[in-house]
């Protein structure tokens, strides 16, 4: 076997001033479909994301809060990983940059550039804007304020700090720009960034002497200052990779292949961060993709002007594979698209309920009614039709592999698309009912069989895009494992997993929403429930860590949760399970893989009790879980339920809860 290709992919990481919004989630879900997509396509992929903490605005806004700031970060970075998890993003690891090897990097990248005498002192003063958390030149100020954020005053700055000799790398960088055309893209993006390296680089200052909030300079230059938060922040995909402080060696991951950030810090990353790494002796990365806006009417989402949409709040209302597939449809590759809720409702009525979803149903209904559920085998009797839908799914597997190759989501969504339609035409054109009602049973199991590859097909293809109702239709088709297990190199063979295996029916994929009353599709309701958020909240509190959030609030909040009726109580199927196994999670200090007894099952579980309990201690308990919890893959691997535990609000203390006298397993806790 040869050793797989390796992808390195990081996301921006984001500052932790605010929470989560639709902006942020955009570019999540963006890596993640080229991370799932990678391993799908048989690559050994690392997917790194994580939050900035160290920035100036954190510090204020958790003085506002009343908080220390590690604590404020603590509770923020705490809710953007909540919210990547529940939108299934597949990361590998969720790195901060108050992480302790981040640390140690930043330090070390910072020596290495000063030892080859890129590294000053020297006097700043000029303009900064805290939103960016970046010096602006006087010429760039419009009307004397910030281009990006016009309703705040950018601050005067006068302080003696270190500086970064960015001037001496302007030909190195232009020369290799020309000569790595995919360094930059899209290519609009290379443009822009070329032509304002040729009017001329200056030398960036790259410390604070003024704040204590973030990471020491190293001690043998000057430890009273702290890294310019850019600084720090970039090196983080070296800490990601694996990077040893005080060696040559890089980590198994570097260099990253894909940095896939927004268009608005396209310059940090295509001018300072390469510069950084020539300086620091660090080979270069292999792309930077600078991705566009979500816009809502028109505006960029933005926590500083106030213009956002929680994402988390439309994942409540429709699940995370609509809104992932609606913003890689809606945004189309390094451009800016428009967020509606109309929209929203729009493609998931037509495009998942009516094409995809249908199409599952009315297959499975059929092999239901004519041959018991069981996919038949090949009969061998063919025709134009079947060609035709074969000819399509070769070439949307080609070509969707091809525009995913080229970090174009939206095309391959669309090319996928042509398939789900073919296939419903398939239906129509074939009209398996006449070939039912004329006795034509092996023209008819050939229909059968050529959809449920078709279906298959599709549904591989998708699984990078909508990965939880991916697998979903791999369970009803009745097929084994994930569909992520296929290998799709451009051609995509599954024809020897079909014969014989038996489809379910469940209720529809995809419930439709009723467009006149449904609460989600009167477009505003989110964002009026927001502005009430808001108003609540009062100024500071952007973060409304006073407003919500009873369990991250700290140690004072002991309120109960609203109350609930006894049926939505019933929805819980809690059930008693033994412990069979239990071992660490591979590279995570809290997690632990449990494989447990429900009696009529065995099945695996991961839970987050690490810290509290060893894997040993836990075999034989009878613990208590929820059994029917969504799977959910935490860390990349499988957890199907979870266990109950009590801590205290702070986790400083937990214990799993289990039953204190002998129950059969799978008994039922009501
Ligand atoms: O810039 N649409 O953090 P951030 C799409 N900490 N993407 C958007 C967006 C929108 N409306 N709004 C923001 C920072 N983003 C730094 C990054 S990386 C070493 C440090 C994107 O929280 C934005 O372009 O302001 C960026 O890529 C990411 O969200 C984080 O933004």
């Amino acid at each position: 076997m040869f050793p797989l290709a390796k992808y390195y992919i990081t996301t921006a990481i984001d500052y932790v001033n605010g929470n989560p919004h639709l902006g942020h989630a955009y570019e999540k879900i963006g890596a993640d479909v080229i991370a799932r997509f990678k391993r799908l396509a048989g690559y050994d992929a690392f997917f790194l994301t994580g939050t900035d903490e160290h920035s100036l605005n954190v510090a204020r806004q958790a003085e506002a809060e009343g908080l220390s700031t590690q604590e404020f970060c603590d509770i923020m970075s705490g809710r953007f990983r909540n919210a990547w998890d529940k939108l299934n993003i597949s990361y590998d690891r969720f790195i901060r940059t108050t992480d302790q090897d981040h640390v140690a990097t930043v330090q070390d990248i910072v020596r290495r550039a000063n030892e080859r005498g890129y590294i000053y002192r020297g006097t700043y003063s000029g303009y900064y804007c805290v939103s960016c958390e970046r010096f602006i030149e006087k010429g760039d100020l419009i009307d004397g304020k910030c281009p990006f954020h016009p309703s705040r005053e950018p601050e005067w700055v006068e302080e003696t700090n270190y500086f970064f000799a960015l001037s001496e790398f302007q030909e190195p960088l232009l020369r290799h720009i020309q000569e790595h055309p995919d360094f930059i893209l899209p290519a609009a993006r290379r443009n822009e960034v070329v032509n304002r390296i040729k009017e001329g680089l200056q030398d960036v200052s790259v410390s604070r002497s003024t704040l204590t909030w973030g990471v020491p300079f190293p001690e043998e230059i000057d430890d009273s200052q702290v890294v310019y938060v850019w600084f720090d922040a970039l090196i983080n995909y070296l800490t990601g990779a694996g990077y040893t402080p005080g060696t040559d060696e890089f980590g198994k991951w570097w260099p990253a292949d894909l940095h896939y950030i927004g268009k608005d810090i396209t310059w940090f990353h295509c001018v300072i961060w390469p510069a950084t790494l020539m300086a620091a002796g660090v080979p270069l990365p292999e792309t930077i993709f600078g991705h566009g806006f979500v816009t809502f009417k028109g505006a960029k989402m933005s926590k500083s002007e106030g213009i956002v949409v929680d994402p988390l709040k439309v994942v409540d209302s429709l699940g995370a594979d609509p809104l992932r597939y609606y913003l890689m449809k809606v945004v189309p590759h390094g451009q800016d698209g428009d967020f509606s809720f109309e929209g929203l409702a729009e493609a998931y009525n037509a495009d998942l309920a009516n094409d995809l979803g249908n199409l599952v149903n009315r297959t499975t209904a059929m092999i239901k009614k004519y041959f018991k559920g069981q996919v038949p085998s090949p009969t061998g009797v063919y025709g134009p039709l079947d060609e035709e839908l074969k000819a399509v799914e070769e070439s949307v597997a080609q070509r969707a592999h091809e525009m995913m190759e080229e970090l174009d989501p939206t095309s391959a969504l669309s090319e996928i698309w042509r398939l789900i339609t073919a296939a419903n035409k398939y239906i129509e054109d074939s009209a398996p009912w006449v070939l039912a009602r004329e006795g034509k049973r092996e023209r008819l199991a050939t229909v059968m069989l050529n959809l449920v590859e078709a279906i298959a097909k599709g549904t591989i293809m998708l699984s990078p895009f909508i990965p939880y109702s991916s697998q979903r239709i791999w369970d009803i088709l009745g097929l084994q494992g994930k569909p992520e297990d296929i290998r799709w190199d451009g051609n995509l063979e599954i024809s020897s997993l079909l014969p014989g295996i038996c489809v379910t029916q469940t209720g529809p994929l995809f419930p439709r929403l009723d467009m006149e009353s449904s609460d989600f599709t009167k477009g505003e309701f989110h964002l009026a429930e927001l502005a009430k958020e808001k108003k609540k909240e009062g100024k500071p509190g952007q973060a409304g860590l006073s407003a919500k959030s009873p369990q991250d609030s700290g140690k004072g909040d002991k309120k109960v949760a609203d109350l609930i009726s006894i049926d939505d109580f019933a929805k819980l199927d809690l059930r008693v399970a033994e412990v069979i196994t239990a071992e660490r999670v591979e590279g995570t200090d809290k997690l632990v893989r449990l494989e447990i007894d429900l009696g009529c099952e065995k099945r695996q579980i991961v839970a987050g009790i690490a810290q509290f309990y060893k894997p040993e201690e836990l075999v034989g308990k009878h613990i208590v879980v929820v059994a029917n919890l969504e799977p959910a893959r935490i860390r990349g691997v499988e957890s199907k339920g979870m266990l109950l535990a009590g801590s205290t609000e702070d986790r400083s203390e937990l214990a799993i809860i289990t039953v204190d006298r002998p129950l059969p397993k799978g008994a039922k806790v009501r």
